[in-house]
C-alpha cells in the first residue's frame, strides 16, 4: 500500500476530516427494483457510526458494458467519510451486497447491487482482492459520469488527472 499524500498536497485534498477518510463508492444495479436497491445500499452504508454518506449523485440509466446479454443498469456514486480501513470498508460493502441478495454468477453479470470502492483518499492499493483506485474506473462512463457530478476536481492518484478530465477524455475518445 502506498500513500501519495505528500505528492498531492497542492492538489485537491480528498483525505481526512475529523479523522475520517474521504472515499468514493460506485453503485450499480440491474435486477429487481434497481433504484430501491441503490437507496437501500446507501442507507445501509450510512447506518453505523463508522461510515457516513456525505453526498450522492443522481441515478443514471446505463447500457450494460462487458457482458451485454443483460438488462440496463442504474448507476450512481456516493461520497463516504469513514474511519474504516480500506479492507474493513470492502468487507462492509460485500456484507451489504449479500444482505441485499446478491448472488455471484458470471463475472460482470446481472446483480441486485454492486458496490465498488473507486477511491479511498489518495491511497493506491494493489492486492489480489483489493485494488484501489478501481482498475477500470477511468474506462467506464457509467462510473465517471456519476462520480464527476460529486467529485469533479478530485485527483485520480495514479493517472494524476481529475475525474472531470478523465470523463472528458473518455467522451472525446468516443467521438462524443
Ligand atoms: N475487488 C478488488 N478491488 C475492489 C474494489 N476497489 N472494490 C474485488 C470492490 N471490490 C474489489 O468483484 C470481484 C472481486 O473484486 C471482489 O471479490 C473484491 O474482492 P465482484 O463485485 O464480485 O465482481 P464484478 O463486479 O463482476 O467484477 P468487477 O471487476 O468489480 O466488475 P465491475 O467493474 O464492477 O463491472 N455495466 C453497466 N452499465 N453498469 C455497471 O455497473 N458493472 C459491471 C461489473 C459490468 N458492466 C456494467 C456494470
Ligand atoms: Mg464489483
Amino acid at each position: 500500500m502506498q500513500n501519495k499524500t505528500s505528492a498531492n498536497i497542492d492538489k485537491t485534498v480528498i483525505f481526512c476530516c475529523n479523522g475520517r477518510m474521504i472515499t468514493y463508492i460506485g453503485l450499480g444495479s440491474n435486477m429487481g427494483d434497481r433504484a430501491k436497491n441503490i437507496n437501500d445500499a446507501v442507507a445501509m452504508l450510512g447506518s453505523a457510526e463508522d461510515v457516513s454518506v456525505s453526498n450522492l449523485s443522481s441515478f443514471y440509466e446505463t447500457e450494460p458494458v462487458g457482458y451485454t446479454d443483460q438488462g440496463p443498469f442504474i448507476n450512481a456514486a456516493a461520497e463516504v467519510n469513514t474511519t474504516l480501513t480500506p479492507r474493513e470498508l470492502l468487507a462492509k460493502c460485500m456484507r451489504i451486497e449479500a444482505d441485499l441478495g446478491r448472488v455471484r454468477t458470471v463475472r460482470w453479470g446481472p446483480r441486485t447491487i454492486d458496490l465498488d470502492i473507486l477511491l479511498y483518499a489518495d491511497l493506491v492499493i494493489d492486492e489480489p482482492d483489493l485494488k484501489v483506485p478501481h482498475p477500470l474506473m477511468h474506462e467506464r462512463e457509467f462510473v465517471l459520469a456519476p462520480l464527476a457530478e460529486i467529485a469533479p476536481d478530485v485527483l485520480h492518484p495514479v493517472l494524476e488527472k481529475t475525474i472531470k478530465e478523465l470523463l472528458d477524455s473518455l467522451r472525446s475518445g468516443k467521438g462524443k
